[in-house]
């Protein structure tokens, strides 16, 4: 990996140029963070664990205390996490437009933490407590399986599991975004999962500019410009390109 990333001077124009961007983040742009990526195996008691069998109601339901008992392990090693220099650039170019969005699959508040403003947290938040019926709210508590104080039903992490509707209001904001954008970047995502994956396609149809930044580009169709490296390194020469 050179050590400075080559942005092509078009894509600088088309930024320059922008009056709306869209950005869409997966787990990649937490990776220089120290925050495991979904891809990478898990480690310790989760290594024989795939996520994607444990964010879901079902598992859930069927061992709430096993459940709980990994979302409290995440959020003790997000917690001890902080933004790195990929967030940051985000912050800061979101000062440079009007109309700026940031749509992130991530449920670890590093954007925000990092300064970002008009962040759509897509999967939802990993360390809200949420009453499993809905209750507005609930009084957090750390028992093995915390219940609600107002109607006795268990209480769970506020993220989205799989299987789940996305919250009409970020779905709704996002696409809007998406659609509108003049230019979308989609950063440290294998675009695997939906509905967010299909936003980069929506920007596109819709006459966006697209870009992928990832050291494993997908090979998405959908993507004008290509960038292959960690987002802590590209971004930061997206704004000093830029800046020139
Ligand atoms: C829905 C919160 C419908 C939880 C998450 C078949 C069967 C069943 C369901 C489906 C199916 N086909 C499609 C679906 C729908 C399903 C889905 O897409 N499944 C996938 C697995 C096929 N989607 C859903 O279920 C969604 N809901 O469809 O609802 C519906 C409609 C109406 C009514 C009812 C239902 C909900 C999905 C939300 C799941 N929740 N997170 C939690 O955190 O515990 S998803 C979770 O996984 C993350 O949030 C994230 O979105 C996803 C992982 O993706 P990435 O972020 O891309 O991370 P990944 O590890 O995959 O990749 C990292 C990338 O970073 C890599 O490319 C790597 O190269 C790159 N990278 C590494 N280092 C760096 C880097 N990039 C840059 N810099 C670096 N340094």
């Amino acid at each position: 990996m050179s050590d400075s990333a080559e942005i092509p001077e078009a894509l600088v124009k088309a930024l320059r140029e922008a009056s709306r961007v869209c950005v869409l983040t997966g787990a990649g742009v937490s990776a220089e963070s120290g925050v495991p990526t979904f891809r990478e195996a898990q480690t310790g008691l989760w290594e024989q664990y795939r996520p994607e069998s444990l964010a879901t109601m079902d598992a859930f339901l069927a061992d709430p205390a096993f459940v709980w008992k990994w979302y409290r392990w995440r959020r003790e090693l997000v917690a001890k996490t902080e933004p790195n220099p990929g967030h940051l650039a985000l912050a800061e170019l979101e000062e440079r437009y009007e109309d700026f969005t940031l749509v992130t699959q991530n449920v670890d508040r590093l954007h925000r933490a990092a300064g970002s403003r008009n962040v759509i947290e897509f999967h939802g938040d990993l360390f809200a407590d949420i009453c499993i019926a809905g209750c507005a709210d609930p009084a957090a508590n750390d028992d093995e399986i915390p219940f609600c104080n107002h109607c006795g039903n268990f209480l769970r992490p506020g993220v989205v599991w799989f299987g789940e509707a996305i919250p009409q209001e970020a779905l709704y904001r996002s696409s809007e975004a998406a659609e509108r954008c003049d230019v979308m970047l989609c950063i440290g995502t294998s675009s695997q999962v939906y509905p967010a994956a299909g936003l980069s396609g929506l920007a596109r149809q819709n006459g966006a500019v697209t870009v992928e930044i990832n050291p494993e580009p997908t090979g998405g169709p959908e993507f004008n410009f290509v960038i292959a490296g960690p987002s802590g390194l590209i971004l930061p020469e997206l704004i000093s390109s830029l800046e020139q």
